[in-house]
């Protein structure tokens, strides 16, 4: 498909050759390498709320918000300063430092499923190692994963994972051992059934059950109702331990995550991206119980010499204490703003005759080019990928930075405006048309 504007791009082509030659892909996650959308990647220099800006000069409405960290839009006042005014006193020292019990008390205190918490430096560490400690605690090996549910990179998860490995359509990763996943179990996604049929088969063998309570790296994908209500019954009379990944969903679909949101008190939780305000933070955390078995406790060992990272914690309890200080305001109206936005581009797509749903939970969304509805991994896999990077590259060409794969969420922070909204909406209008054309 021809391009719609005359946008720039000879400064990200340039950099793309140059970082071609030196990093895999040129670039450092997979997905940013728009392989399934088609199109050049534009190289970001510089954000500002709800914008982004590349090295052409093209500007951007930002729907990807560094995958969903930036729930205050970029370069947001509050966590810039409580940057600045950390690294000012030094970067790391690999010793304890007090921001990071201040960061553990606004978690916990969010979290009452949680009485300690863990810092790492990524989503995938805290996975990981919630992995282990579920292991460690019920002294059994197998683990209960969904299919389409991407919980990071580690060898034993990256079995029909979401993300990248659907985005790039591989079955999972070479490298991996067979010996390394013999003992993960991917069931589909909202499929009680399957669940109860596992346990029965591995009885007392089973250590945790890992969920993304809504998932985001199917594209949106919400649980079914009274699906994670099952999952929390059958985990409790099992004996087995629940892990919500709240990686995505900490402090975006609720202040207290969708475990606030649907009521449910998991045993474990991971998080990520917004509780590290923008720099590199993930967490894992239980109950005393749980929590006491991790080293230098107890013989769950797990370690990081940027854990805790005194930058990281200072963006981080900027971004909680202002999420925590407006969260009556914050949560309603950027859910209010979403809900505009994703019915109103729905509403373009049913007038230009384009096969689509869309689901959403708060500020995350997506929409599937499939008349839906998408509920689990084989119904977002019935999605048209060829008119969704039609689509993509069309809105990218008209100012508007979506996610490069139909199999990642979207998000709207407390920057994107109603002009934004509406200028969205009008693109989308615009690129429906060329999908068809
Ligand atoms: N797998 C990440 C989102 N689910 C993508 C991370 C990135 O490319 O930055």
């Amino acid at each position: 498909m021809p391009s719609m504007t005359s946008r720039k791009l000879e400064q990200s082509r340039r950099l793309q050759q140059r970082a071609e030659n030196l990093i895999p892909g040129g670039v450092n996650s997979p997905v940013r390498a728009f392989k399934s959308v088609g199109g050049d990647p534009p190289f970001i220099v510089r954000g500002k709320g709800s914008h982004v800006w590349d090295a052409d000069e093209n500007e951007y409405i930002d729907y990807v918000g560094s995958w969903g960290p930036l729930i205050l839009g970029h370069a947001a006042p509050d966590v810039l300063d409580a940057i600045v005014s950390a690294a000012c006193n030094g970067t790391s020292f690999g010793a304890s430092t007090p921001s990071e019990a201040d960061l553990a008390e606004l978690v916990l205190a969010a979290y009452p499923s949680m009485q300690k918490v863990r810092f790492v430096s990524s989503g995938t560490e805290a996975t990981m190692s919630a992995i282990r400690l579920a292991r460690a605690y019920t002294k059994r090996k197998y683990i209960v994963k969904f299919e389409g549910c991407y919980h990071g990179h580690s060898d034993a998860l990256l079995v029909k994972a979401g993300s990248g490995i659907a985005t790039l359509g591989i079955p999972g990763s070479a490298g991996v051992p067979e010996e390394f996943t013999q003992f993960t179990l991917a069931l589909p996604f909202n499929n009680t059934h399957a669940v109860e049929y596992a346990f029965q088969k591995f009885k007392h063998q089973i250590a945790c059950v890992i969920v993304e309570p809504v998932v985001g790296n199917m594209g949106c994908v919400p649980a079914a109702d009274d699906y994670l209500v099952a999952l929390r019954l059958i985990t409790e009379r099992e004996k087995a331990v629940l892990i919500f990944d709240e990686v995505m969903t900490g402090f975006r679909v609720a202040y207290g995550g969708a475990q606030e949101l649907y009521n449910i008190r998991p045993d474990l939780t991971t998080l990520g991206k917004i509780i590290g305000g923008g720099l590199p933070v993930g967490a894992y955390g239980g109950s005393n119980e749980i929590m006491n078995l991790v080293a230098p406790l107890g013989p769950m060992y797990q370690a990081g010499t940027l854990s805790g990272n005194p930058l990281a914690m200072a963006a981080g309890c900027a971004m909680l204490k202002r999420l925590r200080d407006h969260k009556s305001e914050i949560y309603p109206q950027i859910d209010k703003l979403s809900r505009e936005l994703v019915e109103g581009v729905a509403a373009a797509a049913k007038d230009a005759g384009v096969p689509l749903c869309y689901n959403r939970v708060g500020s995350m969304f997506t929409w599937f080019f499939t008349a839906g509805p998408v509920i689990d991994w084989d119904s977002a896999s019935k999605s048209n990928t060829t008119a969704f990077g039609n689509f993509f590259r069309a809105m990218l060409d008209q100012g508007i930075y979506l996610p490069p794969s139909q199999f990642e969420a979207a998000f709207l922070g407390t920057a994107h405006t109603q002009e934004d909204v509406q200028q969205t909406i009008a693109a989308a209008r615009l690129s429906f048309a060329a999908v068809k054309a």
